[in-house]
């Protein structure tokens, strides 16, 4: 079965809690919830995880790069500053597609700049929690293109 692990970074556990405006009312656990019920109609396997250390969302990229075929990742803030999350990104065999709530071209000119999105497939940001939705199906089939390729 396709196995996909979704990576939420530094402070996305407050989602839902603080500035609605910004990021919505949905808690990450809802988010989840919701992932989880779209992966199953995809026929795929998730890890949902989250973390405010880098050192740990490094770690997990490492241990599922044996497991999982693809990731979803919201980098937060380590997005615009984090080498070593680049550098573990782009490590990661399979494709990764990166997720930002809010849009981060219409924010500080310090937000625009998304190192780590150098290392994804694709960046959906701007549509709110439902981006993580889309980034999932996204990533899903880039999965099955890789596996057809594979097979031809
Ligand atoms: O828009 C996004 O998803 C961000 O990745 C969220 C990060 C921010 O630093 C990025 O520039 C864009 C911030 C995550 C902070 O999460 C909170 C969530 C709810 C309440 C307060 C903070």
């Amino acid at each position: 079965m396709t196995r996909v692990l979704v990576l939420n970074g530094p402070n996305l556990g407050s989602l839902g809690r603080r500035e609605p405006e910004l990021y919505g009312t949905a808690t990450l656990a809802d988010v989840e919830r919701t992932l989880l019920a779209r992966a199953a109609e995809l026929g795929v396997e998730l890890r949902c995880e989250q973390s405010n250390h880098e050192g740990r969302l490094l770690d997990l990229l490492e241990e599922e790069a044996g497991r999982a075929q693809g990731v979803v990742v919201n980098p937060g803030a380590l997005s615009h500053t984090s080498i070593a999350l680049l550098d573990a990104m782009r490590a990661f065999p399979g494709p990764v597609v990166e997720v930002h709530i809010s849009n981060i071209h219409a924010r500080e000119p310090l937000r625009a700049r998304s190192r780590t999105g150098a290392a994804a497939r694709g960046v959906v940001t701007g549509l709110g929690v439902h981006g993580y939705a889309l980034a999932l199906e996204a990533v899903t089939r880039l999965i099955a293109a890789e596996q057809e390729e594979t097979r031809a």
